[in-house]
């Protein structure tokens, strides 16, 4: 992206939003921390270390004697779980709920962090009464149920390594990710609820452990009832086995750097790679983000995570992060439309949710079916929004403040990667004017930058990569089994930084906006041009609710931009209105900038985590046989994409 100044400042973007006096009167951090750090960030980090509970306190910080590789706390020792559950009840707060877990079907079930403690002191020793040790790999194959809590936090308690594999992934996936990360041991589920109807679990982990030999035992939890296959000597129900355990276990400490799990992440090509993290640093960081960047008060803020427990967002966002911080959570198992449009609004009214956080898939979702629908449903506890996993277009975060939060709540945008483990570019609530569609400022005590090809930091106003120049605590300590592909992947590109694989620009503030995967950067006629930005110029547009844009091959121009859009409520597909859309990014971004081609369609192709899969779509807009459709959550989508297209131009 070299000669990126030519889609730098395409996109305009002037509003601003003060933080709320209050909040900024009240907040868990200031700007003071920004200083701080910047005077002395190991000692910043130090400190925020001692936000946790340690055997032994640590003496070191940070160890980069062997960069890329690098130890933080390294003679510390710590028992993640205990600093999860055992301490706040410790502490006298065993009543306060830890999860408020809603089924969706409908049923609910509110858990004490004394409870809490119980449930995961149980299967801590079901766990080690199975044989599993510390050291052990642990695969996890749950639904969005409290058991996959406990089942993470049990692991964490003994000293196995879990790796939770998304409920939504295939066999093969699942078979992939046990072996590669050798799983003696599998927890899983007969099924979950989806969409209004029980979806099964149980027959995907038959097949990938009838491939998998070193699978010794399939723990299954009891959720839907529906009929599974079993294997006598190998599955074990999850209530027989914890239900005759003790709720006393005495949890061993670590030391920081031991494994505490590894998450796959798919990448563009070739295998998944195993996202490795371990104790102290990462446990520091997603509790010290947490507090900071929510503005979390444990005593009375309410939080809910929308994500799913087999994301990273899940891991740092829903466990390690809020449950180290002590805070009252709502985790919710299912789709946000069943059995209405409205089931998210009614969830935070419930239970009187004050900090929401959620992708921008599903704000751009709620555009469309409607302003009505939050409309029925009280939000004023909301008092600050989150919103991760992709760039938001700056409409769907304006949106997001007007109609989820009554006009008046912060947004933070966080940018951070399963590899980062935490947030690392995000506003914070109390501090930060904020500007939508701009995470705008590392995190105090990271660095971030943005540069060249020639890895040279860029000019305000300029674009280019997203780099990180200083080792962070909770960052990934390699690709498991495989230090060279870490070497490779992440810190060969622009030598001692870590390339994150995202593009990005500084505004003329020095604000960092992210533009969205390097891959999906189109080049038209010699000109950058970011998928990000031509969405969302499409999607400021009023009839616009959602699009992706990607590049196809084109003889004359290079590439040509072609769009798929879905469009909001009650507008429907015309060539005028194609032809308006195309005038309003030529308005918004400059002629350059016009998709070749619009294709109105009903959805999008998308992971599981909400990511859009552009590559799919440039599949498409090439007549190319389809890529592999083994992450999507739903394989038919593209059916329906390719039935809507006329045959090629
Ligand atoms: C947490 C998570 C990482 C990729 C990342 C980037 C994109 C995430 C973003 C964002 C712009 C944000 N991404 N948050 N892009 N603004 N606030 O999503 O992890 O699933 O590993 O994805 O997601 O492209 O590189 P992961």
């Amino acid at each position: 992206m070299s000669s990126n100044e030519s889609l730098a400042n395409l996109l305009k973007e002037e509003r601003r939003f003060a933080p709320p006096a209050e909040l900024a009167a009240t907040a868990n951090v200031t700007a003071a921390a920004y200083e701080q750090a910047a005077a002395d960030r190991l000692g910043f980090w130090a400190e925020q270390a001692r936000r946790l509970s340690w055997a032994t306190e640590p003496t070191q910080t940070l160890d980069w004697s062997n960069p890329p590789f690098a130890k933080w706390f390294a003679d510390g020792e710590l028992n993640v779980a205990y600093n999860c559950v055992d301490r706040h009840v410790e502490a006298g707060n065993g009543d306060r709920v830890a999860l408020h877990f809603e089924g969706e079907p409908g049923d609910s079930r509110s858990i004490t962090y004394a409870e809490l403690k119980d449930e995961v002191s149980r299967a801590a020793n079901a766990l080690t009464e199975l044989g599993v040790e510390k050291g052990d790999r642990v695969a996890v194959y749950l639904p969005m149920i409290p058991e996959a809590v406990v089942a993470m936090l049990a692991c964490a308690r003994i000293g196995a390594a879990h790796s939770v594999v998304f409920g939504g992934f295939s066999a093969d996936a699942v078979a992939s990710r046990i072996a590669d990360a050798d799983a003696k041991l599998v927890i899983t589920a007969d099924g979950g609820y989806r969409r209004g109807k029980p979806s099964a679990l149980k027959p995907a982990i038959d097949d990938a452990v009838s491939r998998s030999p070193q699978v010794r035992n399939v723990l299954v939890v009891r959720r839907t009832g529906q009929d599974v296959e079993w294997t006598e000597g190998r599955d074990l129900w999850w209530h027989e086995v914890t239900g005759r355990q003790s709720t006393e276990h005495t949890p061993q400490a670590f030391e920081a750097e031991h494994p505490l799990f590894i998450l796959y992440t798919s990448g563009t090509t070739g295998k998944p790679k195993g996202i490795l993290h371990t104790s102290g640093g990462y446990l520091t960081q997603a509790s010290y983000t947490h507090h900071a960047v929510f503005d979390l008060k444990p005593e009375t803020d309410v939080y809910w995570c929308t994500a799913d427990i087999g994301w990273v967002t899940g891991h740092s966002y829903i466990v390690y992060g809020p449950l180290s911080n002590g805070a009252t959570q709502v985790i919710y198992e299912g789709t946000p439309d069943t059995p209405h449009q409205g089931r998210f609004w009614e969830i935070v009214q419930k239970y009187g949710v004050t900090i929401l956080y959620t992708a921008p898939t599903a704000i751009r979702t709620f555009m469309k079916w409607g302003d009505d629908i939050p409309a029925k449903f009280d939000l004023s506890s909301l008092r600050v929004l989150g919103s991760v996993g992709e760039p938001i277009n700056p409409e769907a975060w304006v949106w997001y403040r007007e109609h989820i939060g009554g006009g008046s709540t912060p947004i933070v945008d966080t940018w951070w990667q399963t590899e980062t483990g935490a947030m690392m570019i995000s506003p914070l609530p109390g501090v930060t004017e904020t500007k939508p569609g701009s995470a705008q400022r590392a995190l105090p005590g990271i660095v971030a930058t943005v540069v060249d090809d020639e890895a040279h930091e860029v000019p305000d106003g300029s674009g280019g990569y997203l780099v990180l120049t200083e080792p962070w605590p909770s960052m990934l300590r390699t690709i498991w089994g495989d230090d060279q592909r870490y070497i490779d992947t992440y810190w060969s590109r622009f030598p001692g930084r870590y390339f994150a694989g995202d593009g990005a620009k500084k505004d003329d503030d020095g604000d960092i906006w992210l533009l969205g995967r390097v891959d999906d950067v189109m080049l038209v006629s010699g000109h950058n041009i970011s998928t990000t930005e031509v969405e969302s110029a499409l999607v400021s547009h009023p009839k616009v609710a959602e699009s992706a844009v990607v590049g196809a091959t084109d003889a004359t121009t290079g590439q040509a931009i072609v769009a798929f859009v879905i469009l909001r409520g009650t507008a429907e597909d015309s060539e005028e209105l194609t032809a308006a859309l195309r005038d309003h990014v030529g308005k918004t971004l400059g002629p350059i900038a016009k998709p070749k081609r619009i294709l109105v369609v009903n959805e999008l192709p998308k992971t599981r985590s909400g990511k859009i899969m552009r590559r799919l779509l440039r599949d498409v807009a090439e007549n190319r046989e389809l890529g592999d459709v083994t992450t999507l959550t739903d394989s038919t989508v593209m059916d329906l994409i390719q039935s809507k297209l006329p045959s090629a131009p």
